[in-house]
């Protein structure tokens, strides 16, 4: 496959009349199939399979903290099975998810592996603590290989690189590795969850292999910091990790919301996760939750649509919902079930070299000068999947229902399409950090369409009451390609309409009971307490590093090498490694804004854990005349555009546009070690991703040492091979 954009770049876009003029140049193609995996897409009747409600997480138990608070507690391993993500009659796809392993807390406990997986439901001030098993084993215990490519030239995990190379990018000497197959680091992350102590929040070094019997001789069973982690969780909580699992414990003290949890190893969480582990995790009750919301016209409680999945539920379910957890994430599929992702950098745009370890390449040490062999920079599937089934349909009555999205895919912008729904009625009421300040009419006042940035969740009342009886597709006009802000289809061409371009299908009937739910536009949401105002202001910056290859036919090709973060010193973006000494280093309680100067030609959806944060503004920067590229030094242009309606209350993940500074305002209130990222898996994986430390160093944490030494170092590339 040759990437449209970095296509464009090597053949010149004088010779080609198929492309659209764009925000950021002329870059940008009309609509074509997407190239997958050997599955015929026509072979695949989508609105066959009904929409699966992922049932809640069953308890093992509930225990009391060292603090003396009531918890409730699980034990979830993560394992490989298969499942009928295609459609009956078409082979099932082996994949990984969680799923509870001792359900003695709940009634109807229902031990079942399955990706998406169950739904943890938390109270709000009620900790939950999980302990979260790495079951990659087969039957006779045996680590199972990964089910996807794995590249060990990117800065990742590399567990055959020992105690000396764990969290390392591997030199190569001996010419260009193939893919990784040993046994696979995992590390459970929440995102969105706030507050959490840096042991439990699944660092992307903090990863461990599964307690398998035949770990080769010499590998890292656990990442750099497992230990530290370890050590700190027995100290602060009581509790023993052991081989092939940790414990993490959540307070569970922000404002009710929808978060979910995830891998997050270190340079492979774009394979972890696309082999299926990820599931939804909702926070609910106190001031900010459902029953903080009035109905305006009495002052009394609004009624919400309800009711959502509740422990204990049977499954199948012997109820109906009317609050939906709905996941959305892009895949490929090969004609005999299995998840296609790309195996070599090839299929994203003909790049065969310079390769890291090959005879023209480097030797991966510094990561420059050479490709990655097997790493894509995006991926885009061509099917799209909602809460693990290909294009499913939804019975829906002609009444209100309440969804919460999230967008799962890999590094596809959504924009979900509700015009094909006649008379439908749509409005957001919350985002990543709960309840927004107030109801938005997305169909008054944004066409009926709803953007999700990879990770970034909705809270959504649909109201079907005035649809008629009949079947309606769910659209996506988002594209299939990097996203750079803009009007679909006049910015950028939608996602193939036969595709990609539809999500799922709504079977509306007539209602069973009257709606008892508050209309949307009289429910009052709960307060947005600000943030106090912020005491110091971080400019950073949003790099992509293009190199220069040659494709198969020896034709020289330029494309990108990695994407990564910096900062902005002297009004330069300085781009900075995962290996780089921690530069955002924020004092406990106090509150900044960062400043993301994305100087590349794509959005990106930054997220920063441990926090939540409010969108302060963006404003455009100075861009080159003949380039279309922000001036160096960067310059502001004056033109700051207030954050959307549905960016108020707080968000943890935000979208930053090309050519444009974000600013968003957060406080940090306890002290660790945590990152901030891309949430474009592939970006993630391969440098844009960094280090944050709030608070001091912490004593015999990882590194110390060759932070010591470096700091009395004056190169900034000798601290990085330090
Ligand atoms: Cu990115």
């Amino acid at each position: 496959m040759i990437s449209r954009r970095t296509f464009l770049k090597y053949t010149g876009a004088t010779t080609l009349t198929l492309f659209a003029t764009g925000v950021g140049g002329l870059r940008r193609a009309i609509a074509e199939a997407l190239p997958g995996g050997t599955l015929n897409l026509l072979n695949v009747p989508r609105y066959v399979t009904p929409l699966l409600i992922p049932p809640v997480m069953p308890k093992a138990g509930r225990l009391r903290t060292r603090a003396g608070r009531s918890a409730d507690y699980y034990e979830i391993s993560m394992r490989q099975f298969p499942q009928q993500i295609l459609p009956a009659g078409l082979p099932p796809t082996t994949v990984w998810g969680y799923g509870a392993v001792n359900g003695d807390g709940s009634r109807n406990a229902l031990l079942l592996h399955n990706a998406p997986s169950l739904t943890i439901e938390a109270d709000w001030k009620r900790p939950v603590r999980v302990k979260w098993i790495n079951e990659l084993v087969d039957a006779n215990g045996n680590y199972l290989p990964h089910l996807l490519p794995v590249d060990p030239t990117l800065h990742w995990a590399n567990p055959a690189g020992g105690m000396a190379g764990r969290d390392t990018r591997p030199m190569f000497m001996d010419g260009t590795p193939g893919r990784y197959t040993g046994p696979v680091p995992m590390v459970t992350h929440v995102h969105g969850a706030v507050g959490v102590g840096d042991e439990s929040d699944g660092y992307a070094e903090a990863w461990y292999l599964p307690a398998a019997a035949n770990t080769p001789a010499g590998y890292a069973t656990e990442g750099t910091w497992y230990g530290f982690f370890a050590n700190k969780a027995a100290a602060g909580h009581g509790v023993t990790w052991g081989p092939g699992h940790a414990i993490f414990q959540y307070p569970n003290d922000q404002r009710a919301s929808t978060i979910w949890y995830h891998d997050h190893t270190l340079g492979m969480t774009r394979l972890n996760v696309y082999a299926g582990p990820a599931g939804f995790y909702i926070i609910r009750g106190g001031p900010a939750g459902d029953g903080a919301v009035l109905d305006v016209r009495s002052g009394t409680p609004a009624v919400l649509p309800g009711p959502a999945p509740r422990d204990g539920d049977r499954f199948p379910p012997s109820k109906t919902y009317y609050e939906i957890p709905i996941a959305i994430q892009d895949r490929s599929f090969n004609g005999d079930g299995s998840l296609f992702y790309p195996d070599t950098r090839t299929f994203f745009d003909g790049i065969a070299g310079p390769y890291i370890g090959g005879p023209d390449g480097t030797n991966g040490m510094e990561g420059h000068g050479g490709f990655a062999p097997i790493w894509n920079p995006e991926f885009f599937g061509n099917a799209i999947m909602v809460n693990g089934n290909t294009w499913p349909f939804h019975m829906v009555e002609q009444r209100r229902y309440r969804f919460r999205f999230l967008n799962g895919c890999q590094s596809r912008f959504l924009i979900l399409d509700f015009t094909q729904i006649p008379g439908v009625e749509v409005w957001q009421i919350g985002n990543e950090g709960g309840f927004l300040a107030a109801p938005v009419h997305l169909t008054a006042t944004n066409g009926n369409r709803l953007l999700l940035g990879l990770a970034e969740r909705a809270d959504v009342i649909v109201d079907f009451t005035n649809v008629p009886v009949g079947a309606y597709t769910l659209g996506n006009v988002g594209p299939d390609e990097p996203f750079g802000g803009g009007v679909p289809g006049v910015d950028f061409p939608v996602a193939d309409p036969d595709t990609t371009g539809q999500v799922m299908l709504f079977q509306v009937t007539p209602p069973l009971a009257p709606d008892p739910t508050t209309p949307p536009m009289f429910l009052q949401l709960p307060a947005i307490v600000p943030l106090p105002p912020a005491t110091f202001t971080r400019p950073l910056a949003l790099i992509e590093k293009m190199g220069m290859g040659v494709d198969s036919a020896g034709m020289m090709a330029e494309g990108p090498v990695e994407a990564l973060l910096g900062t902005v010193e002297a009004g330069l973006a300085v781009d900075k490694l995962w290996m780089d000494p921690v530069t955002e280093n924020p004092a406990v309680g106090t509150t900044e804004v960062w400043e993301m100067y994305n100087t590349t030609g794509d959005a990106h959806p930054m997220h920063i854990h441990e926090v939540v944060f409010e969108v302060v503004n963006r404003e455009g920067l100075v861009l080159d005349a003949v380039t279309g590229e922000p001036v160096q030094p960067l310059q502001l242009d004056g033109m700051v555009t207030l954050p959307e309606p549905w960016e108020t209350g707080f968000k943890d993940t935000v979208i930053a546009y090309p050519g444009q500074v974000t600013r968003v305002r957060m406080q940090f209130k306890s002290a660790g070690q945590f990152v901030w990222h891309c949430h474009i898996v592939e970006h993630e994986d391969n440098e844009m991703m960094r280090p944050y430390r709030i608070g001091p160093v912490q004593p015999d944490q990882p590194g110390t040492a060759m932070m010591a030494a470096s700091q009395s170092e004056s190169s900034d590339d000798d601290s990085r091979l330090a």
